[in-house]
């Protein structure tokens, strides 16, 4: 707790919120509208919100505007524009997601590894609103005990999507190596818009050909040695679709985002500790677990 010169408690800390692999289509309304609601009803409510990849099903460009990608962009950017800082990170399905919509919607990219850094005592935006805010947000924890789930972690928290340690899926890795290039994903970018909306197409087909197929989990060795390799005690990352929290033998902790389908969650974090939020997705949008 910190005393201004003013005597004013200042008890507000920089509040996080997490996301990840929300999948947004055309063919989900229930997830668009869970999504919508997230973004005008939670994430106002915080400083800093990190969209850890796959925001969107699939991304064919960003000169290819549709009726859902505008929607989105208006509603990001509204929320941007009342003071919470937005951070993209590129997942499997959105990394040619590019400046253009990043300026529409008024998000930030980050890179694909991405370090933060948590301040513990920082200055708030505005401190009145934001201290009832906070108090509001350790509410709803208390009362929904059940669905949100708390650890402490700490600093650094490197932030991904989550692909990078599923090295046993060699297919996926080859792509993906093959598809980063600067040079490939420059050629793709200049494919005609018809060529890209039929491979989007053809993409969102086959992945309702294969509903549950399941992606390849982490390797837990590999892990370990990134764990080492980047020095971070945190990993937070989405992409499996297995949320879960695994820790591992130097005490660091690897917190796994789970996909937004007929469940979603996101995480909290603020003063270095870090709650977990499940609901429920339906037509009407998100509903409490009960
Ligand atoms: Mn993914």
């Amino acid at each position: 707790m910190e005393r201004s010169y003013l005597g004013v408690q200042s008890a507000h800390h920089p509040i996080s919120l997490f996301i990840s692999d929300i999948h947004l289509s055309e063919s989900r309304n229930d997830i668009v509208t869970a999504f919508l609601q997230f973004v005008t009803e939670v994430a106002p409510k915080a400083d800093r919100l990190y969209i850890l990849g796959d925001l969107f099903d699939f991304w064919a460009g960003d000169d290819i505007a549709t009726p859902l990608t505008e929607k989105v962009a208006v509603y990001l950017s509204k929320l941007a524009k009342s003071g919470v800082e937005i951070f993209f990170l590129p997942g499997n399905r959105d990394f040619a997601l590019g400046k253009r919509y990043a300026q529409q919607a008024h998000f930030q990219i980050l890179p694909t590894e991405y370090r933060l850094i948590v301040e513990k005592d920082s200055e708030a935006k505005s401190l009145n609103y934001l201290n009832d805010i906070s108090d509001d947000i350790d509410k709803n924890i208390d009362d929904s005990r059940e669905s949100a789930d708390c650890l402490d972690i700490d600093s650094p928290i490197l932030l991904i999507h989550g692909d990078e340690l599923c090295i046993d899926d060699l297919a996926y890795q080859r792509y993906k190596r093959w598809i980063r290039q600067p040079m490939i994903l420059g050629l793709l970018r200049r494919l005609p818009r018809t060529y890209r909306l039929r491979l989007a197409d053809k993409i969102r087909q086959k992945s309702r050909d294969l509903p549950n197929k399941a992606i390849i989990d982490v390797n837990e060795d590999f892990t370990e040695r990134f764990f080492a390799q980047k020095s971070v005690s945190t990993i937070i990352h989405g992409h499996t679709h297995r949320a879960g929290i695994h820790r591992y033998r130097k005490g660091q902790i690897r917190v796994v985002l789970s996909d937004w389908d007929r469940t979603g969650d996101y995480l909290v974090l603020e003063k270095g500790r870090l709650c977990r939020h499940t609901f429920k997705i339906t037509n009407q949008g998100m509903e409490a677990i009960r």
